[in-house]
C-alpha cells in the first residue's frame, strides 16, 4: 500500500485495532490513578450546544437578507442550507457524527413564522414550533438568542441602547419574548434553555458620549429581565465584545459592562473566546469571573487577526479552557456552546470538526491525572508540575477518543463520511 492511501472505512481490521488501542489506553490511564470508562461517560455527559447558524451562513429564515452588526461569514462554498428542511436536515448529519451530549442553540432569526406579518417583537412559541417539536423527537434539549441584528428596526447597528425610543421598545420587546419563548422550549423538551444576549450596539468611530448609550443599555436590559422566570429554566447571559467590524472605536456592552451587569443582575456572564485582545484568553477569566458570577456561559470560538469566529481546533487553548471546567467540578456552572461560522469549507465538516474538538477536550480533561499535577504544585514541586503537564500530551487520548467514536457509532473517517453526504445530499441541492 502507498503511503497516504485512504484506509478502508471502519473495517473489521480498524475495529480490531481500535479495540487494542483502548485496552493499552486503559492500561496507561490506570497505571496513572485514572479510570478510563468513568472518564469517558464525564466528558460525554457535558452537553454542547451546536450553534444552528453555521449551516446557513447566519442568514435565517425571517427574511432580512444581508448579515449585520460587525459580523460576516466569508467565503462561497455551494450547498448553504436555505431552508428550515435543509437546516435541520444538515444538523441531524453532522449531530450524528458527534459523539455525547448535545444541544441546538437558535437564534430568533430562524423562525418560521407562524404568520407573514409577525416580527421579532411579538414572536411565540408559535414561531418556533417546528424547532421545538424537532428537539422534542431527538429527546435533545435547546438554547435560545434573541436576533439584534440583520433587520430593518436596527438603527444602523443600535438596538437597545438606540437614542430613538421606539427603537428601543421594538428591541425590548423582543428581548421579553425571546424568554417566554425559551420558557417554552424548557417546558417541551424538559431541559433548561438558557438566552444569551449579545447586542452590537457600538461606533466605527470616537464616541463623544459613552456614558449614555451604557444608561440605555442598562435600563432596556433591566426592563427585558424584569418578568419572573425561573433561571433553573431559563437562565439568562450577557455576552462581551471588544470590537466589531466597522465598530472599531465604541462597544456598549464591553467587557466590564457585561460582566459588572452580570454580578449585579444575577445572571450568567457569556465569554466568547474571539472577543478579546490576542494575548488574553477565556482560560484565564473563567473561574476569576465565577468567584462572583454564579454561571457562565461560553462561546468557545477562535480568533483569527480580526475574525472572531473560525471553526475551532484542539488548540492548547480550547485543552485548557475544557481542563479548567472539568478539573474545577465546574460542569453545572458553566454553559458550553460553539459560536463560530465558516462559509468557505463544507459547512457539516465545519460543524463536525469543532464539536468533534470540544468533545475530544473534554475527554481530555476528563483522563488526565489532574490530581497528581496538582499534588505537584500544591507540595510548591513546579519542575515536577512543568514535567507531568508535558508527560500529560502524549498519553494515548487518541486511542480512547476512537474508541468512543467507534462505540457511539460516530464515525472513525470523518473525511470519508463528509464527501459521502456531499456527493450523496448535497451535491443534489
Ligand atoms: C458576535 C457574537 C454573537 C454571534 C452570534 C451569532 O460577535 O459572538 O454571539 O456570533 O450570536
Ligand atoms: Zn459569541
Amino acid at each position: 500500500m502507498e503511503w497516504g492511501e485512504p484506509l478502508g472505512k471502519e473495517s473489521d481490521m480498524n475495529e480490531t485495532a481500535i479495540r487494542k488501542g483502548y485496552e493499552y489506553a486503559k492500561e496507561t490511564f490506570a497505571a496513572q490513578g485514572v479510570d478510563v470508562d468513568a472518564a469517558i461517560a464525564r466528558a460525554n455527559a457535558i452537553p454542547v450546544s451546536m450553534h444552528c447558524w453555521q449551516g446557513d451562513d447566519v442568514v435565517g429564515f425571517d427574511g432580512v437578507g444581508a448579515l449585520t452588526g460587525g459580523i460576516a461569514a466569508t467565503g462561497n462554498y455551494p450547498y448553504r442550507a436555505r431552508t428550515p428542511e435543509e437546516l435541520r436536515g444538515d444538523i441531524d448529519r453532522a449531530m450524528a457524527l458527534v459523539p455525547g451530549t448535545l444541544k441546538l442553540n437558535l437564534h430568533a432569526c430562524y423562525a418560521e413564522k407562524s404568520r407573514p406579518d409577525v416580527d421579532r417583537d411579538a414572536y411565540t412559541i408559535a414561531d418556533f414550533a417546528r424547532w421545538a417539536d424537532w428537539a422534542a423527537a431527538k429527546g435533545i434539549g435547546l438554547d435560545f438568542n434573541p436576533t439584534y441584528f440583520s433587520h430593518p428596526k436596527m438603527d444602523g447597528d443600535f438596538s437597545l441602547s438606540s437614542f430613538k425610543p421606539e427603537v428601543r421598545r421594538f428591541w425590548v420587546e423582543h428581548g421579553k419574548r425571546s424568554r417566554e419563548i425559551a420558557l417554552e422550549f424548557a417546558k417541551r423538551t424538559g431541559k433548561p434553555c438558557s438566552v444569551n444576549f449579545w447586542m452590537p450596539d457600538g461606533y466605527k468611530d470616537t464616541c463623544v458620549d459613552t456614558v449614555a448609550h451604557r444608561a440605555l443599555m442598562t435600563e432596556s436590559l433591566d426592563e427585558i429581565l424584569a418578568a419572573p422566570i425561573d433561571p433553573k429554566l431559563v437562565p439568562c447571559a450577557l455576552e462581551s465584545k471588544l470590537f466589531g467590524v466597522g465598530l472599531e472605536s465604541y462597544t456598549v456592552v464591553s467587557h466590564e459592562f457585561a460582566l459588572g451587569y452580570a454580578i449585579t443582575r444575577k445572571i450568567a456572564y457569556t465569554l466568547d473566546s474571539g472577543h478579546f485582545h490576542p494575548t488574553e484568553t477565556v482560560s484565564n477569566k473563567l473561574t476569576a469571573t465565577l468567584q462572583f458570577v454564579d454561571k457562565a456561559l461560553l462561546h468557545v470560538s477562535r480568533g483569527v487577526r480580526w475574525d472572531s469566529d473560525h471553526v475551532i481546533t484542539w488548540d492548547d487553548e480550547l485543552q485548557r479552557l475544557m481542563d479548567e471546567i472539568l478539573w474545577n467540578g465546574l460542569e453545572r456552572r458553566v454553559f458550553i456552546g460553539l459560536d463560530y461560522f465558516d462559509a468557505s469549507i463544507n459547512r457539516i465538516a465545519a460543524w463536525a470538526v469543532g464539536l468533534r474538538n470540544a468533545r475530544k477536550a473534554l475527554l481530555s480533561a476528563a483522563l488526565a491525572p489532574a490530581g497528581a499535577i496538582r499534588a505537584a504544585e500544591r507540595d510548591g514541586d513546579h519542575t515536577r508540575r512543568l514535567a507531568l503537564l508535558e508527560e500529560r500530551k502524549t498519553l494515548p487520548v487518541g486511542a480512547v477518543w476512537d474508541y468512543l467514536l467507534l462505540s457511539s457509532g460516530a464515525t472513525t473517517d470523518l473525511p470519508g463520511e463528509i464527501a459521502r453526504i456531499e456527493r450523496d445530499v448535497l451535491a443534489k441541492r
